[in-house]
């Protein structure tokens, strides 16, 4: 893909996420049908369906050599990441959506032959969107996103996390690290929507984001956004990211990433 074949692509991408949120927007207050996933607290919507059909409707029509891989199966079989691919979560914070109306995120990566080439974060109902063009820098709407601060350290930051991982039960990491990281930080937060937490990472308003069971569609566009800026993604053992398969995640300051991952992160599996 060349630049311009990249700028014209990420311009009908931000067309349509902006479509899409619109659309969501409109909406928020119609009565859902809610449906549960893999488990009881894992929800899905109609909202979230639609939107995922009218991505892969419109990008099959106008790019029909283009892949699209998305959350709600309405995409197509995933097996590489060859060729142009739309890595979409069409909510990004379902629990969000349903329960607070907000705070919810579209998420759309576009990926070529592996490569991060373009990355949009819509904040729906803020009207925010945060959006990379691989190369040419990160923005939140029209103001460019400036580069992470050189310096940072453990005790002046805030990290996103989920209280789930300092419970001694969950299978993924040691509880007692996550204490100590805990204990180490000035503050966490924790949103409920992945995409946004790359963002705000991006944005520097926090500082890294720890997590266990992410998959592609939750980190795709976040992982090209948050490059622009000088950040790190990982694993939270520090390995490179698998976009094809669920992972664990430390998305943060390039000077905190290897200080979480020797002093605070022990992997149960
Ligand atoms: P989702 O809302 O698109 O499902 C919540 O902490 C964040 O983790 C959200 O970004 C949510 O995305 C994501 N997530 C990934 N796997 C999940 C699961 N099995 N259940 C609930 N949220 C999940
Ligand atoms: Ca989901
Ligand atoms: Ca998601
Ligand atoms: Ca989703």
């Amino acid at each position: 893909m060349d630049k311009l074949q990249r700028t014209n692509l990420y311009k009908q991408a931000k067309e349509w996420v902006l479509e899409a949120g619109q659309r969501i927007r409109e909406t928020i207050d119609d009565p859902r049908t809610i449906q549960t996933k893999s488990n009881a607290n894992d929800l899905v919507t109609e909202m979230d369906q639609e939107t995922e059909q009218f991505f892969a409707g419109m990008i099959r029509k106008l790019y029909p050599d283009h892949h699209v891989f998305g959350e709600e199966g309405f995409g197509d079989e995933i097996t590489s990441l060859e060729g142009t691919v739309w890595i979409i979560d069409p909510i990004d914070g379902t629990m969000n959506f349903v329960h607070q109306k907000r705070n919810f995120a579209i998420s759309v990566g576009i990926y070529e032959d592996g490569v991060g080439e373009i990355g949009l974060i819509y904040n729906v109902m803020e009207d925010t969107i945060y959006t990379a063009v691989r190369g040419e820098g990160a923005y939140k709407n029209h103001h460019r996103l400036a580069q992470l601060p050189e310096e940072k350290q453990l005790k002046q930051a805030i990290f996103a996390l989920n209280t789930t991982w300092m419970l001694p039960e969950n299978p993924f990491i040691s509880h007692k690290g996550v204490h100590e990281l805990v204990k180490t930080l000035r503050s966490t937060r924790t949103y409920g929507s992945a995409a946004l937490e790359f963002a705000f990472v991006a944005e520097g308003i926090i500082d890294g984001y720890l997590t266990m069971t992410l998959m592609p569609w939750d980190i795709a566009a976040g992982m090209v956004i948050l490059k622009e800026v000088g950040g790190t993604v990982t694993t939270a053992d520090g390995q490179d990211i698998d976009m094809l398969h669920q992972t664990t995640i430390l998305a943060c300051h390039p000077k905190l990433h290897s200080d979480v991952i020797g002093e605070f992160v022990d992997l149960k599996q």
